[in-house]
């Protein structure tokens, strides 16, 4: 059997503020995870239309679609075009599972929440031929003793950051506005590998650098500690995600540093407490961000802050906090989102109940637009307001005042270096990406994200640096 894989583009890849660095990082791991449950004589492939174009003149006998919220309408024109042409299409991921009645017109078969356990068994319906239109991943779910990942199908050389692994699914939270809930519904909503399968994974994957994708990292603390002890040693440079707790609770975060956690992306999303209780944020409510940040920067880590604006208790000042607050606390880089209510989750719930939902193009739900009324902004005020704040955050003043709020010269010239590099040389990355030769950013990417000393003589004197840089 042929079957191909393919990840429709979002749509906000193709507006004009596309940044075609953003979309080749990070390959298709899901579809390659469903590809490895086929049989060995079937033929596959996966088209990413994100790094490439996705030939719809060809006839394989399966086609399979991951669909996120800002490709759906994209996906459903594939799957059209397949369908007219009597080739089967099956859908997944998070929007089919947040609305399969609306995918469902669309394909063959649906697949509700995670595939681990559903793409198997709908492969072996297939061929008996007694396939279901929808599969429902319920009880049972399991990401340990599965077949390796089909990282052959995966184009490494169109990725900048090739070596992405994820060792778990979900996560132990429950934040009202996060897709998480309402995809793993009925059924387990956090489990891990095991930790000999993600050594060995590990030591399958080529080159220094690793980027875990899991939503919390640092979630099952047990597992963690297991990891980060065998990956001493290893060589290797991470990135990943955590909260604000599991920064600040016990060592596991010295251990994750040990092991080569050179960056870490954290949920900080707003500072009001009414929000975070609005928002079933319990996590974040008792503790001090400044603590978090802290004890990061102590042990030369980077922070990807992540801030949403619109909540119900921001105000016109909230950007300007959140920016003021970033640079001053030497964040890395700052990722800002407009809130946004996907549907299937329980924020979605109560705006629909309150009537806020103000529009339901799903290409628009891709937090950079308002698709909600907010209580104490106007819908206008939230987008400029975003807007400005990215802006704001990362202009060469702000990115050189941030730098320096670390007492460490190497951690200020990796600061300076990797926000600068990311978002300053956007025509520089398009040329890379053109011309094929994002492969050999890789090297500058593990050099930057290099180990602080932390004992260093290189303390500096900040007036001297502050002088120099601006
Ligand atoms: C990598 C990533 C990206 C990449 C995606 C490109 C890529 N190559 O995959 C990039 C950088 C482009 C990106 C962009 C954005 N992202 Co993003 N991203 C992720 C991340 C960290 C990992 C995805 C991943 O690889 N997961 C691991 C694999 C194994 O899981 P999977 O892809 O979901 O596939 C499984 C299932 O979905 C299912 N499945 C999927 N398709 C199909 C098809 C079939 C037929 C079947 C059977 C099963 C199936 O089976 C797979 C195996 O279980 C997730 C968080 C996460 N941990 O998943 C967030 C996440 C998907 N992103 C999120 C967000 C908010 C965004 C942005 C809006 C951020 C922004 N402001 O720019 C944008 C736009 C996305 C959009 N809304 O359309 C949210 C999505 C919320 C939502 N409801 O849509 C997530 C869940 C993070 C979070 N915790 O909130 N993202
Ligand atoms: S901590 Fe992150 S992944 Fe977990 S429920 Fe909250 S927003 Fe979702």
């Amino acid at each position: 059997m042929k079957v191909k894989f393919i990840l429709p583009s979002l749509t906000e890849a193709k507006s004009p503020l596309w940044r075609p660095i953003k979309y080749s990082l990070f390959p298709p791991l899901g579809l390659a995870t469903l590809a490895s449950y086929l049989d060995k004589d079937d033929e596959a492939e996966i088209r990413d239309q994100h790094v490439e174009d996705i030939n719809l003149n060809d006839s394989p006998d399966l086609v399979v679609i991951q669909v996120y919220i800002t490709n759906a309408y994209r996906a459903y024109k594939i799957a059209q075009h397949y369908r007219s042409r009597g080739i089967y299409v099956a859908m997944g991921g998070l929007h089919v599972t947040s609305l399969p009645d609306e995918a469902s017109k669309h394909a063959d078969t649906i697949f509700i929440g995670p595939g681990e356990q559903t793409f198997p068994l709908f492969l072996a319906d297939l061929k008996k031929k007694q396939v279901q239109k929808r599969y429902i991943s319920t009880d049972g779910r399991t990401i340990q003793n599965q077949p390796y990942i089909r990282r052959d199908l995966i184009k490494r050389n169109k990725y900048l950051v090739p070596n992405s692994l994820v060792i778990s699914r979900g996560c132990p939270h429950h934040c009202n506005f996060c897709y998480k809930d309402s995809f793993f519904k009925s059924g387990k909503s956090f489990y891990t590998q095991q930790v000999d399968e993600i050594l060995d994974e590990i030591d399958r994957l080529p080159g220094k650098h690793l980027y875990f994708l899991d939503d919390h990292l640092l979630g099952n603390p047990k597992l963690a500690y297991e990891l980060f002890d065998g990956m001493e040693g290893m060589n290797r440079v991470f990135q990943g995600a955590a909260t604000v707790q599991s920064i600040l609770e016990g060592d596991l975060i010295e251990k994750a540093a040990k092991a080569g956690l050179r960056s870490l992306f954290v949920g900080f999303e707003t500072f009001s407490n009414k929000n975070l209780q609005m928002s079933n944020k319990l996590q974040n409510q008792k503790y001090k961000y400044e603590a978090a940040v802290q004890r990061l920067h102590d042990l030369g880590i980077m922070i990807n802050g992540s801030f949403v604006f619109g909540l119900d208790n921001d105000d016109k000042d909230v950007f300007k906090r959140t920016v003021d607050w970033g640079v001053s606390n030497g964040i890395t880089t700052s990722t800002y989102h407009v809130l946004t209510p996907y549907p299937g989750t329980q924020l979605y719930q109560l705006m629909e109940k309150e009537n806020r939902i103000t529009t339901k193009d799903w290409t628009l739900y891709d937090t950079r637009h308002t698709v909600f009324k907010p209580q104490n902004l106007t819908p206008h005020e939230l987008e400029q307001g975003y807007q400005w704040a990215y802006k704001e955050f990362y202009k060469w003043s702000s990115i050189a005042n941030a730098s320096l709020q670390h007492n460490n010269i190497k951690h200020i010239i990796k600061h300076f270096a990797y926000t600068g590099g990311w978002k300053k040389f956007e025509k520089l990355w398009n040329l890379i990406i053109q011309t094929g030769a994002l492969k050999h950013m890789l090297p500058l990417l593990e050099l930057i994200l290099s180990e602080v000393n932390r004992k260093s003589e290189n303390k500096v004197e900040h007036r001297y640096l502050q002088k120099s840089l601006s």
